[in-house]
């Protein structure tokens, strides 16, 4: 390998803004031929239940079954692939199970409540969701770390049941999949995929529970219905291809970083792998790195088409600008290669996950760091977070007036209601207001 021309970016120039965009722009879900599949199926499954369900996994998945009982996999099973795995693969994924549950143990919230002089008492109740439905892709990314760290989260939040499907092209299952569904506690695992196991958790079949929050990534199709379902139930995000971006004040190892950029981009094609750093040689130095190692990789036809369309190396002036870089983008994961990465994070401000220093490898956090890899990606860590206990417990507000506090506070309902025209509303509050 000799070239591989990934795009240079200096963030002094005159256009660095407008090539900024074009490296971000990534196609959002809105295909027609795709959302009118997608409703068409949404519609079937919704009037025909289990019948539609199992004619789409026959044709899409090729599972060859009669009955939607056939997909559903026992918990005997799940128990028996958790067995008969291989003694190391079964410590890893206890022990990462174990680090992400202590983790998001912390995340929970309780309920909450004061009480005012007048005896007033106002707070928020949590409740955890009754059931949710966690979907596993299980095409050519099929992740038993994302089962728990979508499964985890719900069990610590106390979900009264977890529901999970996954695909299973050619009706193969995944013995690591399965096992960790048996590990973190999963209820009912049906293999099912595509917008036809969307539909059935958001509307229920007469097999397949309805559920009141569907979580984890999909492919389009499965993205276009979590977002048609959405209102029916909850969802957690809509989530793009994965990207990392490295900040690198030169320091650090030129082949670690050549390796961390490669760990995002051998998840897909799209995915999108950055470095920013002041020192133009370490950037020429990674890119060395990246020509010497990319021969070496499994998955190279993946990485290579990866970087060359959507990588890039960003040169800066300063650590200052490289931070400005990073939260105009605000990436899904932010590597801080630098000496004193604790210096940086007060200015960062937008990110789904900060990895720290030279031994923060991203892929730690990917499996048995603690915390979770469901983040939001496409620049959407403006606004939102990662997936965490908080997406499964929802609050409700808690009032309770004494009889003094209803008499002092009935005036302000009163005016502001009667200002809205609204005089049930006044005169519901007036009764309760004291005559003496
Ligand atoms: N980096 C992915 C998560 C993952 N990595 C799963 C390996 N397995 C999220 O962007
Ligand atoms: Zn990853």
């Amino acid at each position: 390998m000799s070239e591989l021309n990934i795009q240079r970016l200096d963030a002094g120039a005159a256009d660095f803004e407008a090539s900024l965009q074009k490296l971000l722009a990534w196609e959002a879900v809105s295909d027609s031929g795709v959302n009118a599949t997608v409703d068409e199926i949404l519609g079937r499954v919704r009037t025909q239940g289990d019948a539609a369900v199992v004619e789409y996994s026959n044709r899409f998945d090729r599972v060859g079954v009669s009955s939607m009982a056939e997909l559903e996999i026992s918990r005997e099973r799940l128990e028996q692939a958790l067995e008969e795995l291989p003694q190391a693969q079964r410590s890893a994924l206890e022990e990462a199970a174990v680090r992400v549950r202590d983790y998001h143990e912390r995340q929970k919230s309780d309920s909450w409540s004061y009480t005012e002089a007048d005896g007033t008492m106002l707070g928020q109740k949590v409740t955890p969701m009754d059931r949710v439905g966690i979907y596993v892709p299980g095409g050519k990314a099929s992740y038993p770390s994302s089962v728990l760290m979508n499964a985890l989260p719900a069990k610590v939040a106390g979900v009264g049941e977890i529901i999970m499907v996954v695909p299973t092209p050619g009706g193969e299952l995944n013995e690591l999949v399965l096992a960790a569904a048996a590990l973190a506690g999963v209820d009912r695992v049906f293999c099912i995929g595509g917008a036809q196991a969307v539909a059935a958790l958001a509307y229920g079949t007469e097999t397949v529970p309805r559920v009141d929050k569907i979580v984890g990534p999909g492919n389009i199709y499965v993205a276009t219905a979590k977002r048609a379902v959405f209102g029916v139930v909850g969802i957690d995000m809509i989530a793009g291809p994965s990207e990392i971006l490295v900040l690198s004040d030169g320091s650090t190892d030129p082949d670690w970083i050549a390796m961390d950029l490669f760990s995002q981009a051998e998840h897909d094609e799209d995915a999108q792998s950055i470095l920013v750093s002041p020192d133009a040689d370490y950037l020429d130095r990674v890119e060395q790195s990246i020509l010497r190692l990319l021969p070496t990789m499994e998955r190279r036809g993946i990485i290579e088409v990866s970087l060359r369309n959507r990588a890039a190396f960003i040169h800066v002036k300063d650590m200052a600008q490289a931070v400005d870089v990073a939260n105009r983008i605000a990436p899904e994961h932010l590597e801080l290669a630098v000496e004193n990465p604790q210096a940086l994070v007060p200015d960062i401000r937008h990110a789904g996950a900060i990895f720290m220093g030279h031994y923060t490898a991203e892929a730690l956090g990917d499996y048995c760091a603690g915390p979770n890899h469901v983040l939001p990606t496409s620049g959407t860590a403006r606004f939102s977070s990662p997936l965490g206990v908080y997406d499964f417990q929802k609050r409700s507000s808690l009032i309770q007036f004494s009889a003094d506090g209803a008499s002092k506070l009935g005036p302000v309902a009163s005016i502001l209601a009667r200002g809205e025209g609204l005089t049930a509303h006044a005169r519901s509050a007036e009764y309760r207001i004291k005559q003496d």
